[in-house]
């Protein structure tokens, strides 16, 4: 694949085309991501475009990557925090054409899944995340800045569910009539979340906000977790995000890019797991609240996810990227089938849950 790759942004970095060799990597749905290869050095680099139509403030990604990096590398000199490194004038990003890059050491015998094949991997995974909330536990996560106002705030993502519903034209509404249902139906999850919000026993945390399995790397022979990546929605949120997250992309076999419903379904052991490596960093951490929410953290996260895609195809699919037109609506439909899967499970999750607690 022909990479176009503006020559001034690699010479930000102090290397030239002739110097290097250029892939595209990563399947990120917000971020283009390129790894370079320079020919006389053995490391390698990870390059990223800024997507500043998702990240209108880059600089705050930096802010805040910095603050926790420094924060880190005093308290737990030997934990693997992947910063990014300075462009060749000492800057954190490079700022060419108005976009913005930046560049990350790539690192070696490491990969990333994009589904997982076993029980190993989620407890690994999990465990990644959770140490890094353990590790920051007392971190002061209000000096961090939102790299998105509103990112994980279902009130939020209601209210733009509302605007959608009264924007979009009767043909979208008639094509999403059951999963506009579903929203609506399920906004007590909302309520819910609303019940708890106000207890003092609800911190915000330093939150990762995308813990999917490729955002995590695995020694590539042993499997054991090595870092997590992808921290540009590093900032402050409650612990539902990361475990909640975990939840929605872990316990199925299948992403929520699966058309075929009927392949929509949990499975016990991944759940288990996800829960055993997440409270093997976090169970001393948490609050008896955060304790009673282990479980609805999935559910938030599904319903949110499901609303984001729903919204997305009322508006006319603006932000996720798709290749058919109605995609948004079946990831809509994936998620709420995912959500309606979990709550069928409601008692056999739970007691999972009470047994690792
Ligand atoms: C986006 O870019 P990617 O694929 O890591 C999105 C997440 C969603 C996810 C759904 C900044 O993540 O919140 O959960 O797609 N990231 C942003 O696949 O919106
Ligand atoms: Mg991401």
């Amino acid at each position: 694949m022909e990479l176009n790759l503006d020559s001034e942004v690699l010479k930000a970095y102090g290397y030239t085309k002739e110097n290097i060799k250029i892939s595209q990597i990563g399947a990120g749905l917000i971020n283009r991501t390129y790894l370079l290869s320079p020919i006389s050095e053995d490391k390698k680099y990870i390059l990223q475009n800024i997507n500043t139509s998702v990240f209108k403030n880059p600089q705050s990604i930096a802010n805040n990557l910095k603050a926790i990096s420094d924060y880190l590398s005093k308290t737990y000199p030997d934990y693997l925090f992947i910063k990014p490194v300075s462009a060749v004038n000492g800057a954190e990003m490079a700022f060419i054409d108005n976009e913005y890059w930046r560049m990350l050491p790539f690192v070696p015998n490491a990969t990333s899944l994009d589904v997982l094949s076993n029980e190993k991997q989620a407890f690994e995974a999990a465990k990644q995340f959770g140490k890094l909330s353990r590790l920051l536990n007392n971190f002061d996560a209000s000096t961090l800045e939102p790299t998105i106002p509103g990112f994980h705030d279902l009130g939020l993502r209601f209210e733009q569910f509302s605007s959608a519903l009264s924007a979009t034209s009767n043909e979208l509404k008639r094509l999403a009539k059951p999963q506009i249902d579903d929203a609506l139906e399920h906004k007590y999850i909302l309520d819910y979340f609303k019940s708890y919000s106000h207890r003092v026993d609800f911190p915000n945390r330093v939150m990762h906000h995308d813990t999917k399995i490729s955002n995590v790397l695995l020694n590539s022979k042993t499997f054991e977790g090595v870092c997590v990546i992808d921290l540009d929605t590093i900032m402050p949120g409650k612990f539902i995000s990361d475990l909640g997250d975990m939840m929605r992309t872990y316990i199925c076999a299948f992403s929520e890019n699966e058309t075929d419903l009927s392949k929509v379904k949990i499975r016990l052991s991944y759940f288990e797991a996800t829960i055993k490596g997440y409270l093997s960093e976090m169970k001393g951490i948490l609050t008896d609240t955060e304790k009673e929410l282990l479980l609805f953290s999935g559910k938030y996260m599904i319903y949110m996810q499901a609303l984001r895609f729903l919204i997305d195809f009322l508006n006319g699919n603006k932000y996720y990227p798709t290749i058919y037109s109605t995609q948004n609506l079946d990831r809509a439909k994936n998620q709420f089938k995912l959500l309606q899967e979990i709550t069928l499970n409601d008692k056999e999750l739970q007691d999972i849950i009470e047994e690792n607690l």
